[in-house]
């Protein structure tokens, strides 16, 4: 078996030579024994994207050749909804995307991104390689998908706008602002009082640009490589929420592969997001003064009176409820007590 395989190798490297001078297409076609495609919602520059491309280099390598990961980045093969039904049909194999819009289809994916929720990174890494990541993977499997192990990072997110700066909850009454498609977005903006509308990430700039909505909130990173800054004027450091993508696999797909192979991408999957974690907390830091030169106006708002307004509003209760007291509770156990 090992022999006729090496020999089968060798065969495929010997037909790769000759074929790429007439047809370097074929010849390439033939390499891999398996090719899944990962899908994704950031674009070409995001450190997700340049971890990837890393990463499937070291999986080819390691495979001998084996496993071919294609990378479709920034919406290529369709919205985050699309990719959602994607990624449980097989049209894709392997699919990042964040939890609080994975929570359309497993409910308690959205539990980490509670508004202030989190105080910083070191709390988030604890928990969401703890208990509470334990938990939302084990939900997720129930919904039939593989989940990697280590979530990557989007970021905590931040307020943009094209018409004012939001200085305190009142700045938020009225405000058109663009989220994600997902229930728990929508839920903490209306209880701010403002106007949110959900649109999928493909079609934020323009209606940025189109000004159908005046505002949108995503981590420093994600505003500069999707050049959001061009279409937006202030950006209020709000910090309203941590937010993270889940490395997803179609199951039929993935319990296809070898043992041996499965366990080569894992690990590799599972150390890039090590990795883009570490790019992207420094990202969200430097990437400040990188926007401000750009023309962005920065503030820092005292986040304490926003929390203040959701409280008033209810939404600690009604997420509470919603989520359950075990789960609740082991959010509370890695943040300390909501509401
Ligand atoms: O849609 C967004 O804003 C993004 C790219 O941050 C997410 O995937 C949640």
């Amino acid at each position: 078996m090992q022999v006729s395989r090496r020999l089968l190798l060798k065969a495929s490297a010997a037909a790769t030579v000759a074929g790429a001078v007439s047809a370097p297409h074929i010849a390439r076609a033939t390499q891999a024994e398996f090719t899944f495609k990962f899908a994704n919602n950031l674009p070409d520059s995001h450190p997700s994207n340049l971890r990837a491309r890393e990463m499937a280099a070291a999986i080819k390598s390691e495979t001998g050749g084996r496993f071919d990961l294609q990378i479709f980045p920034f919406n290529q093969l369709g919205s985050d909804t699309d990719m959602l039904s994607q990624i449980r049909s097989g049209g894709v194999e392997f699919f990042t995307m964040s939890g609080l819009i994975l929570a359309i289809l497993v409910p308690a994916a959205s539990i980490n991104g509670i508004g202030f929720a989190f105080p910083d990174y070191a709390t988030v890494w604890k928990a969401m390689d703890g208990e509470l990541g334990g938990y939302i993977r084990g939900e997720i499997a129930k919904a039939g998908l593989v989940v990697m192990d280590r979530i990557w990072d989007n970021g905590f997110r931040q307020t943009t706008s094209s018409t004012h700066p939001i200085r305190t909850p009142e700045d938020f009454k009225g405000f058109k602002i663009r989220v994600p498609v997902s229930p728990l977005w929508t839920s903490m903006f209306k209880a701010f009082d403002a106007a949110p509308a959900s649109i999928n990430f493909n079609e934020v700039y323009s209606a940025l640009q189109t000004k159908v909505v005046e505002g949108q909130e995503n981590p420093l990173a994600l505003i500069n490589t999707a050049k959001l800054y061009e279409v937006q004027k202030f950006c209020s450091m709000t910090n309203h929420m941590w937010d993270g993508y889940w490395f997803l696999a179609n199951r039929r797909a993935w319990q296809s592969l070898p043992d041996d192979i499965r366990d080569i991408v894992a690990r590799n999957i599972n150390g890039a997001a090590l990795k883009q974690r570490a790019d992207l907390e420094t990202l969200n830091v430097t990437t400040r003064d990188d926007l401000a030169a750009k023309g962005m106006a920065f503030n820092q708002p005292d986040t304490a009176p926003f929390r203040d307004k959701l409280r008033q509003a209810g939404f600690y209760t009604e997420w509470k409820g919603k989520y359950g007291h075990q789960a609740w509770a082991i959010l509370e156990s890695a943040v300390g007590k909501l509401g």
